[in-house]
């Protein structure tokens, strides 16, 4: 891991003395280490990992860059560390803190001496790093989607009459966990039948019939860095309607994947699934985004939705998932991961994305 630290640094330079970092994944991105709490102090000089005595032990041998200091009481602690370094501002990540936690931290570096500043701009700078992925990240990445992938395949040889979504999420997750993910993405998704017109439905005890689309949004973690996959795959024959929307999907998801690479916008990505959708008849069938970022996070930025003019730039790792929903009837969605590159993407899934009729 190259030393994000001393870059983070830089970065605050002319803005403040240091920067108070405790989202997990923000610490996890700086430090290497995982911890449910924490605290990374950020100076122009060094940087010091705030942990109790829960995770002394482990920080001091896996954290790196960062001095470990242990804290009984964080008051006492993080404003000596504050005296001792001369800090006389403290940058906070808005997007990390409640209305609450900002008040007591803010309230320690007051009686520091020092004045805190939350806002999003510390967000802003760390998200502007996060964004771009290291060959190392993307590694992670598609690690996991391996992970996913590999647990997909013997998952639907499962799918006839009567499995249930909540049997088809477990066995998934399952089969994850034992072939080493860290854990899931997200609770993972898979509908059934009329369900599957629900973008974001939660399995329940519904059960496969003949005839069905089996829709699957899931994905499994790696070394903190997460996948995304949709497919939905049928159960014996589909209808006329089916098959015209799946292949409309089909082709929508083909068009934005040719249209992503580096200096295009994201709004411009999901125009190129829209546009297909909408003009296949779909119009109001396709309410969701085209995607989002992936890393430490399931959803980060940039995000691919309609008129963004972000720019995407070689090594940003984006989701692209258009779908149609017909409420009443059935949906469809399929989503790859794809790293922007100069001249295109390279698409971290290897499963085909053509229907499955089981
Ligand atoms: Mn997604």
């Amino acid at each position: 891991m190259e030393n994000r630290l001393s870059t983070l640094s830089l970065l605050l330079s002319g803005r403040a003395d240091a920067a108070l970092i405790i989202s997990n994944e923000n610490r996890r991105y700086f430090t290497d280490f995982v911890s449910s709490l924490g605290y990374l102090l950020v100076t122009h000089k060094e940087s010091y990992l705030l942990v109790d005595s829960r995770y002394e032990e482990a920080a001091k041998a896996q954290s790196k860059n960062c001095t470990v200091v242990p804290f009984r009481k964080l008051s006492e602690t993080l404003t000596g560390l504050i005296s001792q370094n001369s800090i006389k501002s403290v940058m906070l990540e808005g997007s990390a803190f409640t209305l609450n936690s900002a008040a007591v931290i803010e309230n320690y570096i007051k009686q520091a001496g020092a004045e805190a500043v939350c806002s999003d701009e510390l967000d802003n700078i760390i998200g502007k790093m996060r964004i771009t992925k290291t060959a190392e990240e993307i590694e992670k990445i598609r690690k996991a989607q391996r992970l996913t992938e590999n647990a997909f395949c013997e998952t639907i040889k499962l799918i006839k009459e009567g499995v249930s979504e909540r049997e088809l999420a477990l066995d998934l997750e399952f089969r994850m966990r034992r072939a080493g993910a860290d854990g899931v993405s997200f609770d993972l998704i898979v509908l059934t039948g009329a369900r599957t017109s629900m973008p974001h439905g939660v399995p329940g005890d519904s059960k496969v019939k003949n005839g069905d689309f089996i829709l699957f949004d899931i994905g499994a973690t790696s070394d903190g860095y997460h996948s995304d996959m949709t497919r939905t795959v049928a159960l014996g024959k589909t209808d006329s309607t089916q098959k015209r929307i799946y292949e409309t999907v089909f082709q929508a998801q083909k068009n934005a994947l040719s249209a992503v690479k580096e200096g295009v916008t994201c709004g411009f990505v999901d125009e190129a699934a829209r546009s297909y959708i909408y003009s296949a008849g779909y119009e109001g069938c396709f309410g969701h985004s085209t995607g989002h970022g992936v890393g430490l996070e399931i959803h980060e930025a940039p995000s691919v939705s309609p008129e963004s003019d972000f720019v995407l730039r070689s090594g940003m790792v984006i989701t692209v998932e258009p779908g149609i929903y017909i409420p009443g009837k059935c949906g469809v969605r399929i989503e790859d991961m794809a790293v922007v590159t100069a001249d295109g993407c390279i698409d971290l899934a290897a499963l085909p994305r053509e229907l499955i009729e089981l």
